[in-house]
């Protein structure tokens, strides 16, 4: 074998090596690569522009297998287990513990119309709201929250609720998700 060869072939085994694997820092589940983003802290808008630069979107939820895998996948990767401290902005410094993260399901578009910003179908987590949520009527809080993130509340696990995308003060953890 000559020297172009081997390196033809080597070219080969990386790229063979390399097919159906998820990039450095991502997690593969399923089909597909997971990264949860700690730093830097982002409201919902923010957070999916990140995705997007890393040619990911916000994850989409599919299962509960999933809605667990992303919950637990965000308890392992920050600093501790918090839940809800006493005074809410407490909580927002150490950026790590706050106690949502982002997902993709976002109403921006059309007031009350949920979609997953990965275009995947609305087809699971109809029930997964926290009570009273998500707020879809037109009035000026209907059309504010916009975006989603899920709750690691004490009787609240892994519920979600609709928030401002936009907000200058809701900036937090998010998890991104790719194809493999
Ligand atoms: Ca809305
Ligand atoms: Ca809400």
């Amino acid at each position: 074998m000559t020297g172009k060869e081997i390196v033809q072939l080597f070219v080969v085994l990386f790229f063979v090596g390399c097919e159906a694997q998820c990039p450095p820092l991502w997690t593969q589940w399923q089909d597909h690569c997971y990264m949860y983003i700690g730093t830097p802290a982002m409201n919902w808008r923010e957070a999916e522009a990140y995705c997007i630069e890393n040619g990911a979107h916000l994850a989409s939820i599919h299962s509960g297998e999933e809605n667990t895998f992303i919950l637990e996948m965000w308890r392992k990767s920050r600093d501790e287990k918090t839940w809800f401290e006493n005074t809410f902005w407490k909580t927002m410094s150490v950026k790590s513990r706050v106690p949502f993260v982002y997902i993709g399901l976002n109403d921006i578009d059309d007031n009350g119309n949920f979609k997953w910003s990965d275009g995947t179908p609305y087809d699971y987590g109809h029930d997964m709201w926290l009570r009273r949520n998500p707020e879809t009527a037109n009035t000026k809080l209907g059309l504010l929250e916009d975006g989603v993130m899920m709750w690691d509340r004490k009787s609240h696990m892994g519920r979600w609720n609709d928030v401002n995308s936009r907000s200058k003060h809701l900036r937090g953890p998010s998890i991104c998700k790719r194809p493999v």
